[in-house]
């Protein structure tokens, strides 16, 4: 968690000390329309250090007419595609320029280390855009030969699919936010996008950063609020043609519900409860820190962490003790402190929802091999923690819990069907981990393991060329790469009688 500069952070705190963020819509920042605003907290004091504009079902309804106006006829279909691109890489230059802002307010604001919020947050939101700008001039249809009688000249095109409303948690809050808004509007779609209510802040810095790009007014519209009002009138507003979400299964039933009304588009990106598999013949001197930092990473808040290790048996001991020792040896504390490996969870709910959890796994008879507290003192810390002697039907197990919290299993042979079986267990399907130098025994669990992501011997993080998505009820579609980009068109057939 390298420096940045401390007269950065002391003028970023007086400027958001300063007044409530704005709601951005139609290309205009202003209050919400009932005057009401969210507090926002931070989260390794739990004190209030800044507030923002709070949107509710009126202030959605002005973006998403600002949004509809901007896509049926205003300049955004006017816009080429490769003006589109450039929009988007002269966004991702002005990301970059602002990274430091960009990253502290994040820090801030979610408790991640700084580091993170910089590499992940703002690297990874500017390699979106970048990405995703080389797509907006290669969207295309194909030309088919029909199997009906006679001449034809027949074709599919791909079209915007129209308003898209974007809904995104707190755990990766301005990455996400830009995720969702780059293959749309590639695509030729105009956005609004709901951020989460614990985090507001870096969303109005995307929207300033957006409005100097020179976007047209109503394209790209930010309105933050919570869920049930802002989010659910979202989903409901009949103008909006999709909605594109990441966050919880339960919210995400309950928006598929919901987004009948109109029959929209529905992406779902939400929960996990990722396998990691670590074979006897497994490099351990990476398999080991990788096991650690995926589940204490962000303080466990990923929905790919690796949340269930399966470790052989020959292996067990040395693996658990590395990952101990890694959980004791790692620092934990407020995000824009220099060296922070692990800053707090999000809220005090998500506390308490992680501690719920830490509880009934040592009821139903799970060894706390290393952590189980909060950290004393303000703020939501709770310590990287290792639970053994677990296993499939208890909730630390099927459930996700969203922190730093590791699940150990031991298998005892190497037979891939059993080990997929145990692996696949659960309604999640999200990402795994395989760990083996043995690359046939690897491939061959990766055919059977039920996630839209499978990593064999570590590699990377999110990918924007890389399909993102969950099998079972970890989502519907997928994020990233082509799939990405064609979630967000319509596919049109046009015929010709010659
Ligand atoms: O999520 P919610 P919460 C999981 C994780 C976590 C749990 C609860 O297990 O412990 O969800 O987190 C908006 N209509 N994930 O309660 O409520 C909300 O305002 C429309 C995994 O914070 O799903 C926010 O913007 N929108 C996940 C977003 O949904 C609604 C990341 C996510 O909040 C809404 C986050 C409604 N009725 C949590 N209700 C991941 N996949 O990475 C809420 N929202």
């Amino acid at each position: 968690n390298a420096p940045f500069s401390p007269e950065a952070l002391t003028a970023l705190r007086a400027e958001l000390a300063s007044g409530a963020r704005p709601l951005f819509i139609d290309g205009v920042f202003g209050p919400a329309a009932a005057g009401a605003t969210i507090d926002v907290i931070d989260p390794a004091t739990g004190d209030v250090f800044a507030t923002a504009a709070c949107g509710d079902a009126d202030d959605i309804d002005r973006a998403v007419q600002a949004a509809r106006r901007a896509f049926d006829g205003g300049a955004w279909p006017a816009t080429t595609p490769a003006m589109r691109a450039r929009l988007m890489n002269r966004l991702a230059d002005l990301i970059e320029a602002h990274g430091e802002r960009i990253a502290l307010t994040e820090s801030l604001d979610n408790g991640m280390p700084f580091m993170m919020a910089k590499f992940g947050g703002v690297m990874g939101a500017s390699e979106q855009l970048r990405y995703n700008a080389g797509w907006a001039t290669k969207i295309t249809g194909e030309t088919v030969t029909p199997s009906a009688p006679g001449e034809w000249h027949a074709f599919s095109r791909r079209e915007p699919v129209g308003v898209v409303g974007a809904i995104v948690p707190w755990n990766f809050p301005f990455v996400m936010a830009v995720a969702k808004i780059a293959p749309a509007l590639a695509a030729g779609c105009t956005v609004v996008l709901k951020p989460a209510e614990q985090t507001p802040l870096s969303a109005v810095i995307l929207a300033e950063l957006i409005a100097e790009a020179g976007f047209p007014a109503g394209v790209v519209n930010i309105v933050n609020g919570y869920g049930q009002t802002a989010g659910a009138a979202l989903v409901d507003h009949p103008l909006v043609d999709k909605i594109t979400f990441t966050g919880s299964t339960s919210v995400g039933k309950a928006i598929v519900r919901a987004a009948t009304g109109n029959l929209k588009r529905v992406t779902l990106e939400l929960g996990g409860k990722s396998p990691v598999v670590i074979f006897a013949d497994a490099d351990l001197d990476k398999a080991i820190p990788a096991a650690a930092m995926g589940i204490f990473g962000n303080a466990g808040q990923i929905c790919a962490a690796g949340s269930r290790l399966f470790v052989h048996d020959s292996v067990y001991d040395r693996v658990v003790e590395g990952i101990v020792a890694r959980a004791g040896s790692l620092r934990v504390g407020n995000g824009q402190a220099p060296g922070t490996e692990m800053g707090p969870l999000v809220s005090q709910v998500q506390c308490d929802r992680v501690m719920g959890y830490i509880a009934s796994g040592a009821d139903e008879g799970a060894t706390v091999a290393c952590g189980g507290q909060r950290v004393e003192g303000p703020g939501y810390f709770v310590q990287p923690t290792v639970l053994t002697g677990t296993m499939a039907g208890m909730k630390v197990v099927d459930e996700e819990i969203f922190g730093p919290v590791l699940c150990v299993m031991r298998f005892g042979e190497d037979d891939i069907d059993s080990i997929a079986a145990a692996a696949n267990e659960g309604s999640y399907g999200l990402s795994s981990s395989i760990w083996t130098r043995d690359m046939s025994n690897g491939l061959r669990l990766a055919n059977r393991l039920k996630a839209g992501t499978v990593r064999i011997n570590g590699g990377g993080g999110v990918d924007p060329a890389l399909p993102l998505g969950g099998f079972k009820q970890s989502g519907w579609g997928r994020e990233n790469g082509r799939a990405g980009v064609e979630a967000f068109t319509e596919l049109k057939s046009v015929t010709v009688a010659l």
